[in-house]
C-alpha cells in the first residue's frame, strides 16, 4: 500500500553570514524547509535538504569592519556560531554549506561563462556612485536614501525593505553613503557586466503562469516584476568589491573584469547547488548531479524552495534566468515556498536595533521545540504575522502542556499505578475506541494532504486536534473511574491511549522533534513509521509492552516569565 518514494530536494533561502537571525528570519525559511524535510524523510521519501551561509558581498564586508576583523576571519567564525544554533534548532541539514565554498566559486564563475556564450552577458560602460570622501566606487548596498517607489526613506541602493522593489542605487533620492554618511556623490565611469534577463522575458513569464499552483503570494510578486512598469530589466552581476568570486569567464580571465566580483545576489542561489557539491566532498553523500542535472537523473526529483517574501524576486526571475540561460540542464525549482513578515510585539524585530528573540537568545530560555511549535503554528503564510509574549505563553501552556504533555503523562502515570510500566491485557474495544480510531484516520488523513501542501498552520492546527481528540476520549472514558467498576474494560482504554502516544510522536515529530523523540523513547518503540493505516498504528504496542513514563515533556510558562522576558527583549540586545 505505501506509494512509491518521492526524492525531495529542499532548500531554505541562505542566511546572510552578518550575525544571528532572529525568529522572524527563521519562521520565514530555515524552519518551514525542516518542518518539510522532516515530514518528508518520516513517510519514506528520500530528501536532500541544503542550506548555507550567504557570505559574500557588501554585508559580509559592512559587519566584519564593525567587528574589527579581516572579512574571511569574521566569515569563519560567524558560519560556526550559526552552524551551532542551526543544529541546536534541530534544523535538520544533510549539509549547511558556505557560500565562500571553492565549489560555490567555480560553479558562479562556470554560470557566468555558460551565460556569456549563450550571449547574455552584455559588458557595459558605467557611470556608477563615487564618493569623494569614502574614496571609491560605492556598491548598491553602501548607498541609501529614500524609495522612489513608496518613498521609504532607508531604502538600500539594491531594494527597498519596505515595498520590496528591486532598486539601482541612482534611482535613489536623497542618496548618502553608509560608510560615510557622505552625501558628496557622483557618478564615474567603470566596466561592469550585464545579465540580459530582459531577452528571457518570454520564457520566465511563460514559466511564471505554468504555476497555477503555486502560492499567490509568491506568483503575484513574481508577475508584478515581470509586467509592472518597466518590466524585467538587465541586472548588473558585478561589483567593485575585494570580497566575493572574482569575476572570471569559466577558467579564464575576463579582460576588463580585473579586481572586480560577481554580485552576492548572482553567486548566493548558485550556492544551492554548489551545496549539494560540498556535502559529496564532505563525505556525506556520493552523488549530487543526480539531485541537480535532469540528464543525470534528477527528472524525478521534486524541488521546493523556502523563502521570505523579500527574496522572491531574486527566485523566480533572476536565479531561473541564470539556470534557463546557461542552456545547460540544471533543475529548476518545482515549487517555491514563501512567507509574510513575523512581527514582534507590537513592531518589527529590528537586527540593528537588538529588537526581539535572536536565535541564540530563544535557546537560553526554552528548548527548541517551544520556539518551532509556536512559530510554525502561527507561520505568516496569508498575512504577516505578530508575536507577543502573552500569546506565546497561552499556546505553549494549553497545545504543549495541557493538551500534548498532560495527555502523555496522565495516561502513563495512571498505568503504572493501576496496572504496570507495561501495555495492559484485558477488555475489548467497544464503540467509543472504534469512534476514536474513525475520526483519527480522517484526521491524520487531512493532516497528511496538509502537509503535502506546506500549509503549515493549517497542519498545526490538525495536529493540535489529533491531540486534542485523545484527550477528549481520556477525558470522557476516565479508565480511572472505569477501573473501580470494570477493570478490563479500564484495561482496554488504557492499551488504546498508550498507543496513541507513538502516533503522536510520529505525526508530532516534524514539528517538535525533541518532545517526539522522548515519547518514542518512553515507549520504547524505535521508529513507529508513518501512519499509512491508522488502526494498525495504533495497534503497535500490544498487551504486555514494556513502557516507562517518560520525563516531563513541557514545563508551563509562567506568569514571572513572560514579564521578565517581555522586558528583556524590549529594547537593545545585549
Ligand atoms: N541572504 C537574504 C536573506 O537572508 C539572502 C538570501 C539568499 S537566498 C539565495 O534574507
Ligand atoms: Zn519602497
Amino acid at each position: 500500500m505505501t506509494k512509491p518514494a518521492t526524492r525531495h530536494l529542499i532548500t531554505s533561502a541562505i542566511p546572510y553570514i552578518n550575525g544571528i537571525k532572529h525568529l522572524g528570519n527563521l519562521v520565514g525559511s530555515q524552519l518551514p524547509a525542516d518542518l518539510y524535510a522532516r515530514y518528508q524523510r518520516g513517510r519514506g521519501n528520500e530528501v536532500l535538504f541544503l542550506c548555507a551561509t550567504d557570505e559574500h558581498g557588501t554585508p559580509a564586508e559592512l559587519a566584519a569592519a564593525k567587528a574589527g576583523k579581516p572579512v574571511a576571519e569574521y566569515c569563519a567564525e560567524m558560519y560556526a556560531v550559526q552552524a551551532d544554533i542551526a543544529e541546536r534548532f534541530g534544523l535538520s541539514f544533510d549539509h549547511f554549506g558556505r557560500s565562500s565554498s571553492e565549489q560555490n566559486k567555480s560553479l558562479t564563475q562556470h554560470f557566468a561563462g555558460a551565460l556569456a556564450d549563450q550571449g547574455l552577458i552584455e559588458e557595459v560602460e558605467q557611470s556608477q556612485i563615487y564618493s569623494e570622501t569614502d574614496g571609491r566606487f560605492l556598491p548598491d548596498r553602501y548607498v541609501e536614501g529614500t524609495c522612489p517607489n513608496c518613498g521609504f526613506e532607508d531604502a538600500r541602493g539594491d531594494q527597498c525593505d519596505n515595498c520590496t522593489k528591486q532598486l539601482d542605487p541612482e534611482d535613489l533620492i536623497n542618496p548618502r553613503s553608509t560608510v560615510s554618511g557622505a552625501t558628496d556623490l557622483e557618478m564615474r565611469a567603470t566596466k561592469h557586466l550585464m545579465l540580459r534577463q530582459s531577452a528571457m522575458k518570454d520564457r520566465l513569464s511563460d514559466w511564471i503562469s505554468s504555476k497555477s499552483d503555486w502560492p499567490v503570494l509568491t506568483t503575484s510578486i513574481a508577475k508584478k516584476w515581470l509586467h509592472d512598469g518597466d518590466g524585467l530589466q538587465d541586472r548588473g552581476i558585478t561589483r567593485d568589491l575585494s570580497w566575493g568570486v572574482p569575476v572570471k569567464r569559466g577558467d579564464a580571465d575576463w579582460p576588463g573584469m580585473e579586481g572586480k566580483v560577481f554580485y552576492v545576489w548572482f553567486d548566493a542561489p548558485i550556492e544551492y547547488i554548489a551545496c549539494g557539491a560540498e556535502w559529496v566532498d564532505a563525505g556525506k553523500g556520493t552523488d549530487w548531479e543526480r539531485w541537480w542535472r535532469t540528464d543525470k537523473g534528477a527528472d524525478d526529483v521534486r524541488y521546493t524552495q523556502f523563502m521570505g517574501k523579500d527574496n522572491v524576486p531574486f527566485h523566480t526571475l533572476s536565479f531561473p534566468a541564470t539556470i534557463m540561460g546557461s542552456a545547460e540542464p540544471w533543475k529548476l525549482v518545482d515549487y517555491i515556498k514563501s512567507f509574510n513578515y513575523l512581527n514582534y510585539d507590537g513592531g518589527q524585530f529590528s537586527t540593528s536595533r537588538g529588537r526581539g528573540v535572536f536565535m541564540d537568545q530563544a535557546l537560553e530560555i526554552l528548548p527548541a521545540d517551544y520556539w518551532r511549535w509556536w512559530l510554525l503554528s502561527h507561520a505568516p503564510e496569508t498575512s504577516d504575522a505578530e508575536f507577543t509574549w502573552e500569546a506565546f505563553q497561552t499556546d505553549v501552556n494549553k497545545d504543549l502542556a495541557d493538551v500534548l504533555g498532560n495527555f502523555v503523562s496522565r495516561i502513563t502515570k495512571f498505568c503504572r499505578s493501576k496496572f504496570t510500566e507495561a501495555v495492559p491485557t484485558g477488555g475489548e474495544y467497544g464503540e467509543p475506541e472504534h469512534a476514536l480510531i474513525a475520526d483519527l484516520t480522517t484526521r491524520v488523513a487531512r493532516y497528511a494532504e496538509l502537509m503535502d501542501a506546506m500549509e503549515v498552520r493549517k497542519s498545526a492546527a490538525e495536529l493540535r486536534a489529533i491531540w486534542a481528540a485523545g484527550n477528549e476520549y481520556l477525558q470522557a472514558q476516565a479508565p480511572w473511574s472505569t477501573f473501580k467498576t470494570d477493570p478490563d474494560q479500564a484495561a482496554a482504554q488504557t492499551r488504546l491511549a498508550l498507543n496513541l502516544i507513538p502516533l503522536y510522536a510520529t505525526l508530532a515529530a516534524p514539528f517538535i522533534p525533541d518532545a517526539a523523540a522522548k515519547m518514542l523513547a518512553g515507549m520504547k518503540i524505535e521508529d513507529a513509521g508513518w501512519p499509512d493505516d491508522v488502526p494498525a498504528a495504533v495497534s503497535q504496542l500490544p498487551a504486555g509492552h514494556v513502557f516507562e513514563v517518560p520525563e516531563v515533556l513541557f514545563a508551563k510558562i509562567t506568569d514571572e516569565q513572560r514579564e521578565e522576558w517581555a522586558e528583556r527583549f524590549a529594547g537593545k540586545r545585549d
